[in-house]
């Protein structure tokens, strides 16, 4: 960090007490200080997103292959200090103008912790002529993305339930990995986690590295099945192969009842064969498909 950084820092208002407080405990005043220090800086940091309809330009700090069809992807805040702004689980909007001026607008939702500062991770997937992911994959280091947001999709309170099932496909994994990561990060949060996730092969498994560690760390907490499609030729695979079907999640989902919650997340197919569709952003639709045959009611279901 140079110099003139720090200056900046120090000189801005915001910074005046902890700072003090850090050079005092420094001396051997450790009692002043625990008298002297106020809130908590998280409690104050600034944050980039302020649901206030505004636009953002980030810039891309690092784009990275994770497989043939998406990209891991880093971008800088407003400021290093600054907080996103996003609480678990909820999405941002991105936008672009084209050549022949239209906007193009879709919905990201990150997958880097709530309280990292300064940056913000989002796990991408190119889809063939696809309008903002071929954008996105065409973005230059140092290069601006606008965002907007955040859009909260489903507030998160610890121990909200006893038990959730988090049944995904593809990129519809990101706002489930949010939630997993949530739970698991908090050691007074309980919650059961039963993710059920279904990709086309298993190269696609998008974050499998990340969903592990945290099955690995939390095995009594969390449990985690993968399916595939298909799965190659001579490969050694410990998940499921076709469809999740509804034996399956009979098998394998808590019993309907108010402690436990289904949240689902993927391309319309897995829709349809396990919840049925949304209708809208703010219209949750009527609940079909395999749950509804296995008796949960609409309120203990919720499609992202
Ligand atoms: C809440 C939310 C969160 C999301 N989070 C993520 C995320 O974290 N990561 C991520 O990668 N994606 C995420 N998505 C999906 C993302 O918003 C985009 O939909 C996706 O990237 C495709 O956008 P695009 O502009 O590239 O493709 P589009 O130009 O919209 O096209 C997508 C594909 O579908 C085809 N297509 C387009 N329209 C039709 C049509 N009418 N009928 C049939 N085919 C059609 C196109 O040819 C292309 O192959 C999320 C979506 C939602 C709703
Ligand atoms: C991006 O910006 C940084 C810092 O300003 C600079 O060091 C780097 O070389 C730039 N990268 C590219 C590809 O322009
Ligand atoms: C088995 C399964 O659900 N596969 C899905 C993997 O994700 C893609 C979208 O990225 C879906 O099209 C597949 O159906």
């Amino acid at each position: 960090m140079s110099l003139s950084h720090s200056f900046a820092k120090l000189s801005h208002p915001k910074y005046l007490i902890p700072i003090a407080g850090v050079a005092v405990a420094s001396i051997g005043l450790a009692y002043q200080y625990s008298t002297m220090s106020t809130a908590p800086i998280s409690n104050e940091a600034k944050v980039t997103f302020k649901g206030d309809n505004e636009w953002v330009d980030l810039k891309l700090l690092k784009s990275e292959d994770l497989t043939h069809n998406t990209k891991h992807l880093t971008f800088k805040l407003n400021s290093e200090d600054e907080l996103s702004g996003l609480v678990t689980a909820s999405c941002l909007l991105t936008k672009f103008v084209t050549a022949k001026g239209n906007n193009v607008i879709r919905p990201y939702t990150p997958v880097s912790d709530t309280e990292q500062k300064g940056t913000i991770e989002f796990v991408v997937k190119k889809y063939e002529g696809g309008k903002m992911s071929s954008h996105i994959f065409d973005l230059k280091e140092n290069e601006t993305l606008s965002f907007k947001g955040p859009v909260v999709k489903w507030k998160w309170e610890p121990n909200q339930f006893k038990s959730i099932s988090l049944i995904g496909g593809g990129t519809g994994i990101t706002p489930l990995y949010q939630l997993l990561h949530e739970i698991t990060k908090n050691p007074t949060d309980k919650t059961k986690v039963n993710l059920i996730f279904g990709n086309v092969s298993t190269d696609d498994i998008l974050i499998k590295k990340e969903i592990d560690a945290i099955a690995n760390a939390h095995k009594d907490q969390v449990k985690v099945t993968y399916f595939v499609d298909k799965a190659k030729e001579g490969e050694a695979w410990e998940g499921k192969v076709g469809y999740i079907t509804k034996d399956f999640l009979a098998s394998e989902l808590d019993k309907p009842s108010s402690d436990t919650k289904v949240f689902v997340c993927g391309p319309p197919g897995l829709y349809k064969a396990v919840s049925g569709p949304k209708v809208s952003p703010t219209d949750q639709g009527e609940l079909t498909g395999a749950l509804a045959e296995l008796g949960y009611t609409k309120e203990q279901v919720f499609k992202f």
